[in-house]
């Protein structure tokens, strides 16, 4: 395994700690949702119900995975395996990575500005200089402007374990 992917994976965890109690609940997927929506107010009604879904499916497919106890909560030793079966994550990575994605282009056009993918990623909890740097990798056009479609291959990226070197790596390393 990658350490870049384990990396990240540590990462998600946090992030996706939403209430911060050690473990992932249904709770965390629901406030890390309204954390984003709310940033988010100006796009379409059905995308931000697309991503809310995403965020649900999200916690199901990860449960149905990983909860190997069974007690209806992941610890971090159980969310461990995360990483060795990437393909019955992918389908919700995909779903994911499309919805976010989309809430970075309200007005449609296909190109996100760095204003928005700051404050959509700030709500994730990552830390700015990790969020500029990972912009930066997308190259962003004259306009300082990335593409909806580079993001969302960023994140599928993110959450394919065998990648590294990947511009998602740049949210677990400090800029250079
Ligand atoms: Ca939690
Ligand atoms: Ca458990």
């Amino acid at each position: 395994m990658r350490d870049e992917a384990v990396r990240r994976a540590a990462l998600i965890f946090k992030l996706f700690d939403a209430n911060g109690n050690g473990v992932l609940d249904p709770q965390d997927f629901g406030l890390v949702a309204d954390r984003v929506l709310v940033v988010a107010t100006d796009s379409a009604q059905e995308d931000r119900q697309t991503f809310a879904g995403s965020m649900h499916q999200w916690w199901d497919v990860l449960a149905g995975a990983l909860d190997a106890d069974n007690d209806g909560l992941i610890s971090p030793q159980e969310f461990e395996a995360f990483v060795l079966d990437p393909e019955r994550f992918a389908p919700t990575a995909d779903l994911f990575a499309n919805a976010l994605a989309t809430l970075g282009d309200p007005d449609n056009d296909g190109l996100i500005e760095r204003t928005r993918f700051l404050d959509l990623m700030i709500a994730w909890g990552f830390d700015a200089p990790n969020i500029h740097a990972l912009f930066d990798a997308f190259e962003p056009d004259a306009a300082d402007r990335i593409t909806v479609t580079a993001w969302a291959d960023g994140i599928r990226d993110y959450y394919t374990p065998g990648l590294a070197g990947i511009p998602g790596d740049r949210l677990v390393s400090l800029p250079v």
